[in-house]
């Protein structure tokens, strides 16, 4: 996704939240929210374009195209300074606090002098905010529990934003002069859902010439320390990246090493103890004599230590190593195999992007399938109706003859309701290719209640797909509270597949989830939910988290070929 339009979207986004702080224009926040969205998700690099060109994209008028124009070129909007400065920077440190809102943030500065999250949870625990306006018997409850999630979080970030700084800096890397080979490794090589701080490796006979090119780098903010074995930086959105260069004959040895996990390194490290073997960052070597045995490839490191090559996603010491030793590690899927895309929205109703371009996006990823799952009425705020819907099949199945080689699915993401009701009613449902079901709303019902709603939408047999199936949103919401166990159970019976959300944001199911659900005999989905032709992308994601639950593409059923998906989505087994 281009970094301008990401940029973008934060400045407008904040610009918003101030506004809605400072009890400006409710009118005017909702414009400039509804403009960072569209800009955030626009297909291409708003920066090349001018005031004009920004004004085609839905949302953009004249004066915020004028901002964003100037935020281009400058960095900063100086009509939205007056703003900024009449709200605290601790208030803005609220606004960080997922469930509270900026409205709160402001009631809790103006009225207790609240201003940062510590004085928070102060006031929290002296019962401070017992009375205030606007807050709730659950406030309380809700803005601990926000607090913890983002304590938890603990500075991690998504995994897609660390994954375009570590592609940038790799490139820049790459270009250096005497570069033999350039890579990440640490938790992003391995995929994990988010990301501490980024490891990047150069293979080279000199260190200096790429300690130096990392400092130097246009989007680094601080440098925090440099020197001949290890380098480490602070870019402008405050990720940390470190550089460390091996010699070339040593580099299978610190790739190793750096890609961790450390539980990981720790186990096949005892390994070669075991066999008078030494194994370092340096690569493996003779305990008793001292001489290095090998260091070049990772290949042959495993190899001297009686096992296979073992994929980064599964470096987690979740069984990999003894799994190795036997020859019995999974075949991992991959996203070459990923034929389709079966959770996608278009502008009918939250997404940015129409149909048509929704669909040539697909085409471009050379998918042989992809369907098209619009929200459905129940989600009252996207205003679907039957004649909507039905229009729009109609349009799908005209796109698809123009489209050889790629078939188009048309689909629905239904709404599971508090008790497990769904949108429409069955023969409405059966004339669909494709359903996916959603909790979208209730989350804080019974553990029982949560339960039996959702296994009751998974048995109907019209749902093929439970979609998103937690809800939980990575450091910003928890999942919700049922027996999985039992949901997973149930699909595995109605041959309804789980979903493996692969929005950065999602990545849900996630992999410990998808672990314990492929004990029960259960397929899986792995799909987009894109609301943008920028989010197909995505896709990387969520295998690279399916590959962390140890799938096969066989587990997938978008790895499969057409006429096998249709068998399953028909309601057969295979
Ligand atoms: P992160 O950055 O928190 O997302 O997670 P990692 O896994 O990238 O951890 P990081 O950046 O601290 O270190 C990168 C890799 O270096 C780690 O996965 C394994 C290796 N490593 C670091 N410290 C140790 C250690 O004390 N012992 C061992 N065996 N390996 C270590
Ligand atoms: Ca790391
Ligand atoms: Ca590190
Ligand atoms: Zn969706």
């Amino acid at each position: 996704m281009a970094r301008p339009n990401e940029e973008v979207e934060a400045a407008l986004k904040e610009h918003a939240d101030l506004l809605a702080i400072t009890g400006g224009d409710a009118f005017k926040a909702r414009a400039y929210e509804k403009a960072a969205r569209a800009i955030g998700g626009h297909p291409t690099d708003v920066s090349k374009l001018d005031a004009k060109g920004l004004q085609e994209i839905p949302g953009v008028g004249k004066s915020i195209a004028e901002k964003v124009v100037e935020f281009l070129r400058t960095g900063h909007v100086t009509a939205f300074e007056e703003t900024r400065t009449a709200v605290p920077p601790g208030v803005r440190e609220l606004l960080a606090i997922p469930m509270l809102g900026p409205r709160r943030a402001m009631t809790l500065f103006e009225e207790l002098g609240v201003s940062s999250v510590d004085e928070l949870l102060d006031a929290v625990h002296e019962e401070k905010l017992r009375g205030l306006k606007g807050f709730g018997e659950k406030t309380e409850e809700n803005i601990l529990h926000g607090i913890a999630l983002m304590q938890q979080a603990g500075g991690r970030i998504r995994i897609d934003a660390a994954m375009d700084v570590a592609e940038q800096v790799v490139a820049d890397l790459s270009a250096v002069d005497g570069c033999e080979g350039c890579a990440y490794a640490g938790s992003l090589r391995r995929m994990r859902e988010t990301i501490g701080d980024v490891d990047v490796l150069v293979a080279a006979e000199r260190s200096g010439p790429f300690m130096d090119a990392l400092s130097n780098l246009p989007y680094v903010a601080e440098v925090i320390a440099h020197g001949p074995k290890k380098t480490s930086i602070r870019t402008t959105k405050g990720l940390q990246v470190d550089l460390r260069v091996l010699p070339p004959d040593a580099w299978g040895g610190g790739l190793l090493y750096f890609t961790g996990s450390k539980a990981h390194n720790i186990r096949i490290r005892t390994i070669a103890v075991r066999e008078d073997l030494k194994l370092s960052e340096y690569g493996l070597f003779d305990n008793s004599t001292g001489k290095k045995i090998t260091s070049a490839a990772e290949e042959d490191i495993y190899e001297r230590l009686g096992l296979p090559w073992i994929p980064p996603t599964l470096r987690e010491d979740r069984g990999e190593i003894p799994a190795g030793q036997r020859g019995e590690l999974p075949e991992l899927v991959t996203e070459d195999d990923i034929r389709g895309d079966l959770h996608t929205h278009t502008d009918l109703t939250d997404g940015l992007a129409s149909l048509e371009d929704m669909v040539a996006a697909a085409a471009e990823r050379g998918y042989a399938y992809y369907a098209v799952t619009d929200h459905a009425p129940n989600l009252y705020m996207q205003r679907m109706t039957d004649a909507k819907i039905l229009a729009q099949r109609k349009k799908l199945r005209e796109l698809d003859r123009k489209h050889r080689g790629l078939h188009l699915l048309h689909g629905t993401e239904l709404n599971i309701g508090p008790d497990g009701e769904l949108d429409w009613p069955d023969d409405f449902l059966a004339d669909f290719d494709l359903c996916v079901a959603s909790v979208h709303s209730h989350f804080k019902q019974s553990r029982r209640e949560l339960t039996r709603r959702i296994v009751r939408a998974c048995e109907n047999p019209h749902v093929s797909v439970l979609g998103h199936p937690t809800t939980r949103l990575i450091g910003k919401r928890p999942p919700v509270d049922a027996d999985f166990d039992a949901v997973y159970e149930a699909c595995a019976r109605n041959h309804t597949a789980l979903e493996i959300n692969a929005h950065p944001e999602r990545l849900d199911l996630g992999d410990e989830e998808i672990l314990r659900a492929k004990k029960h005999g259960v397929k899986f989905a792995v799909n987009t939910d894109a609301h943008s032709t920028t989010h197909l992308p995505y896709m990387r994601y969520g295998v690279g988290t399916a590959q962390r639950g140890w799938l096969t593409a066989d587990d997938i059923i978008n790895t499969w070929p057409l006429q096998r998906l249709r068998r399953f989505l028909r309601g057969g087994s295979r």
